[in-house]
């Protein structure tokens, strides 16, 4: 039988949570006051053209994944198929620009593009500092949880822990509480869920590097520095002190946050939360959806897949070798990890930017020139199989070589990272979710028998 590793520190004593109340950074005050100037907009727009036709619906649709049926309203992000996501209005390059960065340091701070997408507004570096000193204070783990992530078996995927965790700190929950206690009216719920997010965002790195620690490590987690911020803090606790490495979680945690609202991490999330299932519990549906290899667990099959080219070809690879390589993987009816999405029709901004990252950082990395080298090589393939409708390599494509140039090679583990960073994007959202009040989400199914006699008469 499998005997648990188990923290000989166990996950630690962090600061006392009546710390938290006490060390606001002012982002709850600034969207009290943003709130009713937005339900505001909204009821305005609504009365005007609530009866307005935005889109239709075909059969190809209903059977196809529903894929550009605009039916959902969220207001952190939108992507466009072109020229990729936009964090309320912002590229990417233009928040690596805009963004406030750790003192000494190139990529934005995670901090900064939490308050952009709550709010709106880029945050002053005063503000990103505060953010970061209000999370450290946040991030104490009951011990029922920290006791239960020792126990897990180190053969139970990162992923799946992680879920659990999250669900299990759902004792955590204000708004279950409050809402129990019938203590609350539907006007406050958004300052409930505003409490609860925020609170998980504090501790996900904490659930997150214990869950490294005690899968690959000893178990011992160092304490948060009040000091830090939140991605200096989660390297230290899964052990990584390179700076350059805790630039990189920098970067990939403001990349991975948000992809507007459709995606299965978000979209599980939101509909869950339309429930009235708190944050908790609504972020363990998206990270259980975010686990599925067509999704978020592509960055864990994309190393796979790269360590198998490698084995093949080798180092002194030719284009040709690669090319059979490829074919091989459609021949035998697999997809080619980190290409092709959903949305997109581009080569995706944040392959691009963690691709700018590897120039300037990686140097003559071999995976890296395999990556760059299959960059040149699978488009043109996947053209030619035509079935992909976006040949372009997508944001999973690119990870994995970079964790593993500093040495990260769990690569069972990298979507935690990724989930840790999609919650800076859809618990904001889930924030607004009730501060607009949307109702329970209940999209019309029809079964074929009712699509045909429906298409019939028409
Ligand atoms: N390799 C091989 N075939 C691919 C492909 C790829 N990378 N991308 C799409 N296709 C195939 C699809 O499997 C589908 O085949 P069938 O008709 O036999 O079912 C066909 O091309 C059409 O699919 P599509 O409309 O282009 O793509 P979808 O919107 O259905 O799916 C996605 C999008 C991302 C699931 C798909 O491109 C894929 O499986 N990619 C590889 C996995 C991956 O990288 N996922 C991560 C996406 C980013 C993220 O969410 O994190």
């Amino acid at each position: 039988m499998h005997l648990a590793r188990v923290a000989t520190r166990p996950v630690a004593r962090y600061l006392s949570t009546s710390a938290a109340a006490m060390s606001s950074s002012g982002l709850k005050e600034r969207l009290t006051e943003i709130i009713p100037q937005v339900q505001a907009d909204v009821k305005e727009f609504r009365s005007e053209h609530d009866d307005t036709v935005i889109g239709t619906v075909t059969v190809r649709q209903a059977y196809g994944g529903m894929r550009g049926i605009k039916g959902l309203v969220t207001e952190t992000s939108v992507l466009d198929p072109e020229e990729g996501i936009r964090y309320r209005g912002y590229t990417l390059p233009e928040l690596q620009e805009l963004l406030p960065k750790a003192d000494g340091g190139e990529e934005p701070l995670p901090e900064g593009a939490l308050w952009l997408l709550l709010t709106g507004e880029i945050p002053t570096v005063d503000q990103v500092r505060a953010v970061s000193r209000e999370l450290a204070a946040r991030a104490d783990l009951p011990s029922h949880v920290a006791d239960m992530i020792a126990k897990f078996p180190s053969t139970m995927h990162p992923m799946t822990q992680f879920v659990s965790a999250i669900a299990a700190l759902q004792t955590e929950s204000e708004f279950a509480k409050a809402y129990a206690a019938k203590s609350v009216s539907k006007k406050q719920f958004w300052e409930l869920f505003y409490e609860d997010s925020m609170n998980l965002i504090a501790k996900l790195p904490v659930v997150a590097a214990s869950i490294y620690k005690n899968t690959y490590g000893d178990g011992n987690v160092a304490c948060i520095d009040p000091e830090l911020d939140w991605s200096a803090n989660f390297c230290n606790m899964m052990g990584y002190t390179n700076k350059d490495f805790t630039e990189l979680m920098r970067l990939y945690l403001t990349i991975h946050a948000d992809h507007e609202g459709g995606n299965v991490s978000a979209h599980a999330t939101h509909l869950v939360g339309s429930a009235l299932s708190d944050p908790y519990l609504s972020f363990a549906a998206g990270m259980s959806g975010l686990a599925g290899p067509l999704h978020g667990l592509a960055n864990q099959e994309v190393l796979q897949w790269l360590t198998e080219v490698q084995k093949e070809v080798g180092e002194d690879f030719t284009d040709e070798q690669l090319k059979d390589f490829v074919w091989n993987t459609l021949k035998s009816g697999n997809v080619v990890p980190g290409y092709g999405h959903a949305v997109l029709r581009k080569t995706d901004p944040r392959y691009t930017c963690q691709r700018e990252f590897a120039l300037k950082h990686l140097g003559d990395d071999k995976l890296f020139r395999l990556v760059s080298k299959l960059y040149e090589i699978v488009p043109d393939i996947l053209l030619e199989q035509g079935k992909a409708a976006n040949p372009w390599p997508n944001v999973d494509a690119h990870s994995g070589v970079l964790l593993r140039h500093y040495g990260f090679n769990e690569q069972n583990f990298y979507t935690v990272l990724f989930g840790v960073s999609r919650a800076l994007g859809v618990l904001p959202s889930l924030v607004w979710d009730r501060a607009l009040g949307l109702p329970i989400e209940r999209p019309k199914s029809m079964s074929t028998k009712a699509l045909k006699e429906f298409v019939a008469k028409l």
